[in-house]
Parts: C-alpha cells; sequence; structure tokens
C-alpha cells in the first residue's frame, strides 16, 4: 500500500495530508478529538494526528510480529506431538497464529505501513515482538501453560482492545480473541489431562508452571510509572486499560484455575486481599523483562534467525505471486481494451 508517501523511521509513511493550512489543521484535530470523545471509531479514511498513527502502527506491527514468531516455540513440537489428536489441535493453533498475524499485518497497511518493510524491521532487530516468545519448550507441559498462561494473557490484554478507538484494528481483535479462547481452552484441557497421569506428568506440569508464570506476568510490559506509551495510549483510547490493571486481572483470572488444576504458583507473595477484593502478588523482575526486550533473551537470536531464514526461504513465493497478478492485471486490461 501508500505510494507518494516517504518511509520514516518507524515504518510508519508520512502523509501528505499534514500539510494543511493552520485553520483546516484545526478543524480537523477536532474532529478527530470529538470521535474520540465520543468513543466513537476512527477509519482509514479519516484525518488523523501523525502521532496517532505512529502509535498504532507500532503497536499493530509490535502485535502481528508477536504471533508470527510466537509460532516457533509450539510450532517446534508439531512433528513430536504424543498423538494425532494433539498434533491436530497443535496444527490448528499455530496456523491460527498465522492468520492473526496476516490479519494484523493487513490492519498496519491500512495506516500506510508496508508489510515488507514491516517484516525487514523485524528481522533486523528495529521491531519489537513480545518477550514471552524468546523462551524456550522443553517439554510437551509446555504446549499446555503457554495456552493456558500466554493466550490467557492474550485475551486480558485484547478484550478491551476490540474497543480500541481505531476501526480495523478493534475489529482485527474480535475475531482474534475468539480464536484465542479455543486456544486457551486447549492449553487448560492438555494440562488436566496431564494432571490426571503419571507423578511425571504433573510433575511437569508444575515445571512448566514455574518456568512460564513471572514472564507470563511480564508481557503486560513495564509498570506503569515506567510505561512512556501508556498516557497517550489511553487518552487517545487505543488502550483501555494500563500495563498495571490488566497484570491484575490476568493474576485475579489464574489463580482459581490454578488451584482447580492442582499446581501451585511460584510466588511466595501470592494471597487474596480482602480489603481490595484482588489478589496481592510479588513484583516481576522488569530487568529480566528490559532484558529480553533488548534482544538478550534465551532464544531471542533463534528466533529472529528462523524468522530471517524463512522470510529468505519464502523469496520465491513472493516472486511468484507477483509474476502471476502483473500476468492477472495484463489479462484483464487486454480484456478491458477488447
Ligand atoms: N515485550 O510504554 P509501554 C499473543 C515495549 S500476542 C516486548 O508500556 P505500550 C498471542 C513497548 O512496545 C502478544 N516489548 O508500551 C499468542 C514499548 O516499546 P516501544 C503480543 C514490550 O505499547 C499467544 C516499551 O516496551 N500482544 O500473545 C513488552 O503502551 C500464544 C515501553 O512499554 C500485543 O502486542 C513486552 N512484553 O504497551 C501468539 C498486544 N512490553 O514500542 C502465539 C498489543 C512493553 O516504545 C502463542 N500490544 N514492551 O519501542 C499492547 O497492548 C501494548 O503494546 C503492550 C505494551 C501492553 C504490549
Amino acid at each position: 500500500m501508500s505510494s507518494s508517501a516517504s518511509p520514516s523511521p518507524d515504518g510508519a509513511a508520512e502523509r501528505p495530508q499534514e500539510r494543511l493550512h493552520p485553520q483546516e489543521h484545526t478543524h480537523l484535530q477536532e474532529h478527530f478529538d470529538r470521535t474520540i470523545a465520543k468513543d466513537q471509531r476512527i477509519e482509514p479514511r479519516d484525518w488523523m494526528p501523525e502521532g496517532y498513527r505512529k502509535t498504532l502502527v507500532r503497536q499493530i506491527a509490535q502485535h502481528a510480529h508477536s504471533e508470527i514468531i510466537g509460532m516457533q516455540p509450539e510450532g517446534d513440537w508439531i512433528t513430536r506431538a504424543p498423538s494425532l489428536r494433539r498434533k491436530a489441535i497443535l496444527f490448528a493453533k499455530v496456523q491460527d497464529e498465522a492468520g492473526h498475524g496476516l490479519y494484523l499485518y493487513s490492519a498496519a497497511e491500512t495506516l500506510g505501513a508496508d508489510r515488507q518493510d514491516l517484516t525487514e524491521r523485524l528481522i533486523e532487530g528495529r521491531q519489537k515482538y513480545s518477550s514471552i516468545f524468546n523462551y524456550p519448550t522443553p517439554t510437551f507441559a509446555d504446549v499446555g501453560v503457554i495456552g493456558w498462561f500466554v493466550d490467557g494473557a492474550a485475551i486480558c490484554n485484547q478484550v478491551p482492545l476490540c474497543r480500541s478507538s481505531y476501526g480495523p484494528y478493534a475489529r482485527a481483535m474480535v475475531r482474534v480473541c475468539k480464536e484465542e479462547s479455543f486456544h486457551q481452552r486447549q492449553g487448560y484441557e492438555l494440562l488436566m489431562t496431564m494432571m490426571r497421569g503419571t507423578e511425571e506428568q504433573r510433575a511437569m506440569v508444575q515445571d512448566a508452571v514455574d518456568r512460564w508464570w513471572w514472564p507470563s506476568l511480564m508481557m503486560f510490559g513495564p509498570p506503569d510509572e515506567d510505561s512512556p506509551n501508556s498516557a497517550q495510549s489511553m487518552a487517545w483510547r487505543i488502550k483501555r486499560h494500563s500495563n498495571d490493571e490488566l497484570r491484575q486481572k490476568f493474576v485475579d483470572m489464574t489463580v482459581p484455575q490454578a488451584e482447580k488444576l492442582g499446581v501451585t504458583l511460584p510466588d511466595p507473595e501470592l494471597r487474596w486481599n480482602e480489603e481490595r477484593g484482588q489478589h496481592d502478588f510479588g513484583r516481576p523482575d522488569f530487568t529480566e523483562l528490559m532484558r529480553v526486550i533488548k534482544g538478550d533473551g534465551p532464544c531471542n537470536a533463534e528466533r529472529v534467525g528462523r524468522r530471517r531464514t524463512a522470510h529468505e526461504e519464502g523469496a520465491w513465493v513472493r516472486e511468484a505471486a507477483a509474476a502471476h497478478a502483473a500476468k492477472q492485471a495484463r489479462r484483464e486490461e487486454k480484456e478491458h481494451a477488447a
């Protein structure tokens, strides 16, 4: 998409509409502000402040990259799933994640971003993806815990995004959330089955819970006081809740599920606070989060390296698709001329 626009450092092209008469600009800004205040949607055809557009491209691109990179940790288990049923479920889930990524890249394209450019920014380390996908998956219990925790966290974060102020992003989230619910349930069901199994299987589940709990809490981002983007994103109603509010919601949702499953969450400070009507819990290690975001997590190099290889090996598919599209266009042109 986007033709005459010139690229800017975040992959969002500058739009000519910014060169407006000051009075016209004020009028458009007021209209935008009213739309946001009335809780109505901004659509691709609408004028929007440059900062709003860039924030959306940043968040949607990171979200898309997360879905695509997020295929890898569980994808590693497709060929080793313990039964045909588990293999089919896992296949479907990983395929859904690819679909979410492509859906989100399309949403970013409505803002003038270019998909190829976004992919290059990802593999060159110039754009981020979720920290959670930089942790290893040594056992099949990890597949269950990813579904339960990671998809559970994604649901907490993404259900409010269904009311995000940007129409294409909000609508994408509705479908994505429906599929994430299936993903979460399949993870929980897998863990339930393992917990009904042998002592060794129960130990595998507990070990995976111990390894994924804190990284899952980190998915929600830095604490509110250290979150540079939250205030503006919430004012624009892109984000509806702060990072800490969503983290709290995830903890409150997950504790009873852990009890039912029969596992212990690895946090000695975790307890119900009667007064607040919420759980108190320990502080995640946010220095670890920052380290992982900056590229120094257990699997960052492997994840990005694999994405780069896949992109390079897929070049012939993109070339073939482009050649086919060009041939179709020439054929249609000829038919119109005749
Ligand atoms: N990892 O100022 P804030 C999924 C960055 S999809 C990496 O608080 P913001 C499905 C942040 O980007 C999971 N980077 O930022 C699935 C910013 O950097 P920047 C992805 C992080 O945007 C399941 C800087 O730190 N979901 O799981 C992280 O207001 C299973 C400062 O942070 C989404 O992307 C992190 N954890 O809030 C797939 C949801 N946290 O851009 C496969 C949409 C923060 O200034 C298997 N995104 N950063 O350079 C959001 O809701 C927000 O962007 C947040 C961050 C909440 C992630």
